[in-house]
């Protein structure tokens, strides 16, 4: 945007494994072994006891050696209804059992037994990496203003047709976009290209063409990894534009498709897979869209209204999906809980002070990782809030080039909390227009923006290159950690994705009204990724690596599914408090905002040996939609701080 148009206009007015049936099916002792010394173990003592109903417990062969865990004790109880058997951790040392001693107990049902590794959860493996940049595409010849991974591991990025130009030409035989020019009145042909598909695999670029402008639009994955875009400029305005995760997929847009015109709204996905979009300039309105619906409802939002400002602040409103199944939804510096069918407030959250926090302010917001690692129906919710600027630190950038440094405090607040607080702290540099991305791991990462002034045209200074990590477990004073620094300016209309390998995939970032080549900040089309210090390679021996073929790849609400992955090499004994299975479907990204993002760390069930250094893990799947909505998910296997690689999963 547009700062000078924006301003002028203010003054004037996720089976192929199904889940099994039960934890019991693997270990599942079947037969070979029953309650006495297997002449097989050699040395190795095992003690069997089973004091109750059917009480065998049937050590089956996977089950006794176990080469992965040394020469450690082990101890096998299964109290519980089918009688499972489980692999305790730190068991105990069994006086008189040999060098690897055994002690199996089963006191229950019928005595089927699977073995599950327990265990205290240790520490986070320690790196001193602060993390990595490579440049990968030297030019993609869009500038990536607005992007979404999709599950064919091509990310689609775009920025807008206004400026009639960009670095790269639509492919040969297609017709071009032609406009009229204000000035001359001509009738000129726009040939560029101004959205792409980019392979995160080969780094390539294909030149897509857009016909309505979705300049400063919002996005997301629709249940079946199709990406849906709404909102725009002109004859973007209205445009619902989709593509699916396809070969040779093209844009589809309907320019009427929404029942608003919408430019900066915000787009979620809700828990029966529709989408809700929210605000834009001067739509004081949501509405919900589903692709090829057109009877969906528009309801007046007046809280949009009443938290915009002089400069428009509460613009790309931060909209979050809690785990009660509302939506937190945070304007400029206000935030309500919204039941957005009932088109009623459920709750009031206390004013955020310091500034405001939104476009063209904008900080950055995100829903810290949601455990279900309890039996909790309804996990706590928790919302950050970082940066921005104060409210009229627009103006002074648009009207004066004074440009006022940006906010550096950041705020949480837990959302389901009947009576909640915002709890406040400080981060190591200041920052207005980055990026907030949940990482694998549960941390988080703030990347890209600038330390003053705000967005638009011109309307920065002093990019922000130092991304900064955020353990949100820990406590206040050790949560961040500076990574190291880039050398490209990523300011207005920059964007930053997760990767499935890990990596944060950065591009865009154009502080000019066309594309401009010679300039302190010129229009950035270089696509760099950054490796996070997980990525360290000396932690490379600790990485989980997903067996996909072994796994479960569609996990359905509530049921148990399984994954299959290895380990070179753990420290002491590995239990199933060492692994967490996180799920994250991918955002759409724009404007310092990921729309839809939610990492969700699953519970585990049972941690079975495989084979020596291979592991099955059986997991819970999310309860339902309102925890992660129905779509694609990168499935991550994270071992003391250490993610695997991705695995797409669709829930559903
Ligand atoms: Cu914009």
């Amino acid at each position: 945007m547009h700062g000078k148009v924006l301003w002028i206009v203010l003054l004037l007015a996720f089976a192929g494994h199904a889940a099994p049936k039960s934890h019991r099916y693997d270990f599942a002792l079947g037969n070979p072994y029953q309650d006495q010394e297997q002449p097989g173990l050699g040395d190795t003592d095992v003690g069997i006891n089973g004091d109750n109903g059917n009480g065998n417990a049937n050590l089956e062969s996977p089950a006794q050696e176990q080469p992965g865990l040394g020469d450690t004790d082990v101890a096998i109880n299964g109290d519980n209804g089918n009688g499972n058997v489980n692999l305790e951790g730190p068991a105990q040392e069994q006086p008189g059992l040999g060098d690897t001693d055994v002690a199996i107990n089963s006191d229950n049902g019928n005595g089927n037994a699977s073995a599950s590794l327990e265990g205290p959860a240790k520490a986070d493996f320690e790196t001193t990496s602060i993390g990595n940049w490579d440049l990968v595409n030297q030019d993609s010849g869009v500038s990536a203003m607005q992007i979404n991974l999709l599950p064919n591991n091509k990310i689609i990025a775009y920025d807008t047709k206004t400026y009639r130009k960009s670095r790269l030409l639509l492919p040969p035989g297609v017709t071009c976009l032609s406009f009229v020019d204000d000035k001359t009145k001509e009738l000129i042909n726009d040939c560029w290209a101004h959205s792409i598909e980019y392979d995160i695999q080969t780094n390539n670029v294909i030149p897509l063409k857009m016909e309505s402008d979705p300049w400063c639009s919002a996005g997301g994955l629709a249940t079946d990894g199709t990406l849906v875009g709404t909102g725009g400029f002109l004859d973007g305005e209205q445009t619902v534009r989709s593509i699916g995760a396809c070969e040779g997929c093209q844009w589809q847009e309907n320019v009427n498709g929404l029942k608003e015109r919408r430019w900066y709204p915000t787009q979620i996905i809700l828990p029966g897979g529709e989408f809700l979009v929210v605000g834009g300039r001067r739509a004081f309105s949501y509405e919900f869209l589903r692709l090829g619906r057109t009877d969906q409802k528009l309801s007046f939002f007046p809280f949009l209204y009443e938290t915009t400002d002089l400069d428009e602040n509460n613009l790309y409103p931060f909209v979050h999906l809690s785990t009660d199944g509302n939506v937190f939804v945070f304007a400029n510096n206000r935030s309500v809980l919204l039941d957005p069918y009932a088109n009623k407030i459920v709750r009031t959250f206390p004013v955020l002070p310091g500034g405001s926090r939104n476009y063209p302010a904008s900080g950055m917001s995100a829903l810290l990782p949601i455990k279900l690692t309890t039996d909790n129906s309804t996990p706590p919710a928790e919302v950050i809030v970082c940066g921005g600027n104060q409210n009229n630190a627009f103006r002074l950038a648009e009207t004066k080039k004074e440009f006022v440094p940006a906010l550096r405090d950041c705020n949480r607040i837990v959302i389901t909390d009947p009576n909640p607080k915002w709890e406040t702290e400080d981060m190591p540099s200041r920052r207005t227009m980055g990026d907030l991305l949940n990482l694998p791991t549960g941390e988080l990462l703030f990347v890209n923006g600038a330390q003053r002034g705000t967005a638009a045209w011109w309307d920065a200074e002093e990019p922000n290159f130092t991304p900064v990590l955020y353990n949100p477990d820990k406590p206040q004073g050790e949560r961040f950690k500076v990574m190291k620094a880039s050398q490209i300016a990523r300011m207005y209309h920059s964007s930053s994705a997760l990767l499935p390998d890990g990596k944060i995939w950065v591009g865009g970032s154009n502080t000019h009204q066309t594309y401009v080549d010679n300039d302190r900040f010129p229009t950035e089309t270089r696509i760099e990724n950054f490796s996070p210090s997980y990525l360290d390679a000396e932690l490379d021996k600790y990485r989980p690596a997903i067996d996909e073929a072994a796994s479960a790849k569609i996990l359905n609400y509530g049921q148990e599914f399984q994954t299959v992955f290895s380990i070179n090499e753990v420290d002491g004994e590995l239990s199933k408090s060492d692994i967490k299975v996180t799920i994250y479907p991918p955002p759409f990204t724009t404007h310092g905002y990921s729309m839809g993002q939610r990492l969700v760390i699953l519970k585990n069930l049972n941690l079975n040996v495989e084979t020596p250094g291979t592991y099955r893990l059986f997991s819970s799947a999310p309860p339902s939609g309102v925890i992660a909505p129905p779509g694609y998910y990168l499935l991550f296997v994270v071992h003391r701080g250490v993610p695997s690689k991705a695995m797409w999963v669709q829930i559903q």
